[in-house]
């Protein structure tokens, strides 16, 4: 599935409404500042890049956009979502590889949208210490970002502003990797739905290549179906990417977490990626240039980057 020629397209998504700490909508800027583009024609790829996503004006929408039930900048989100979605759909339908640079991650359900209207059957990698699949009724905080894989699923009651999401998703076709910040309601849907999660305690106990193994065994059997990677940079160890709003201790490895961007490119399944929740107003300069180099590594590593 991979594009032949090399063609990927950076979607930037300098969005941060899908939870309450600003900042996060700089993550792309920086991701791009530090230079992803070159970096990744570096490794061969024709990298389509035309500036970031212009959203209609976010702070306006936010102004009047009062709350859903708990849900908080809930037509914001939809909206952002929406047009994310599109441009991922179209890059995937002219066979260009799109890489979306969060931004938070309610971004999720935008771009794993656009990658299901060109691959039905694609499958989708989670990679986080949450498994944001909270839904209308179970989420606490209200904050959009812990929520994109409900909507996906179609889970949760349906609000009305949302109606634009085909819930695409099947729950066999989804799997976690890093989990470890998890609520109980999101617990009781994991075991209700059997959905396949790697949380850290299966990290430690198998080993990072056994669990990528296992994780792609579930969703992917014979590696012939497309892949979607969601990767939020706090399935990484506060030690490794710090600059992010909603850190965990125990987390994966720098080793490990391009250990599975690694394997993932060398299914030669991978259709999108996402790179999500890089905060650059957040910890001291150092982290954020750390966590920002991490973001570039990433992307790289599941782009094929160190592989011999
Ligand atoms: N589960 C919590 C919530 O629903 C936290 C989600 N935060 C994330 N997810 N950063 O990746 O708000
Ligand atoms: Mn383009
Ligand atoms: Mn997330
Ligand atoms: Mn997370």
């Amino acid at each position: 599935f991979l594009p032949n020629p090399k063609r990927v397209a950076i979607v930037g998504c300098p969005f941060s409404g899908g939870q309450p700490r600003p900042g996060v909508d700089q993550g792309p800027i920086h991701l791009i500042e530090a230079g992803l583009p070159r970096q990744l024609e570096e490794l061969g790829w024709e990298v389509h890049f035309d500036g970031h996503h212009q959203f209609e004006d976010i702070s306006a929408s936010i102004a009047s956009d009062p709350p859903i039930g708990k849900l908080k900048n809930p037509r914001t989100v939809s909206k952002v979502c929406e047009a994310v979605a599109k441009v991922v759909g179209k890059h995937a339908r002219e066979g260009v590889l799109p890489l979306t640079l969060g931004g938070d991650h309610s971004l999720g359900m935008g771009t794993v949208s656009g990658t299901l209207e060109q691959y039905p059957d694609a499958c989708v990698v989670w990679v986080d210490a949450h498994a944001d699949i909270n839904t209308v009724e179970t989420t606490g905080s209200g904050n959009i970002h812990g929520m994109p894989v409900a909507f996906l699923l179609g889970l949760g009651s349906k609000i009305e502003e949302y109606a634009w999401i085909k819930p695409a998703l099947k729950a066999n076709r989804l799997v976690y990797i890093g989990l470890r910040d998890v609520d109980a309601g999101e617990k009781a849907i994991l075991r209700e739905h059997n959905i396949k999660a790697f949380s850290m305690h299966e990290v430690d106990k198998y080993g990072i290549g056994k669990v990528v193994e296992m994780a792609l065994d579930h969703v992917n059997p014979a590696r012939q179906l497309p892949i979607h990677l969601s990767f939020d940079v706090d399935s990484l160890d506060p030690t490794v990417a710090p600059s992010t709003g909603t850190p965990v201790r125990g987390g994966l490895t720098f080793r490990e977490g391009h250990y599975i961007c690694e394997a993932i490119y060398e299914t030669g399944c991978l259709v999108a990626l996402d790179i999500v929740e890089v905060n650059p107003s957040l910890e001291d300069a150092a982290s954020v240039k750390q966590t920002v180099a991490i973001g570039c590594s990433l992307a790289r590593s599941a782009l094929g980057e160190t592989l011999l």
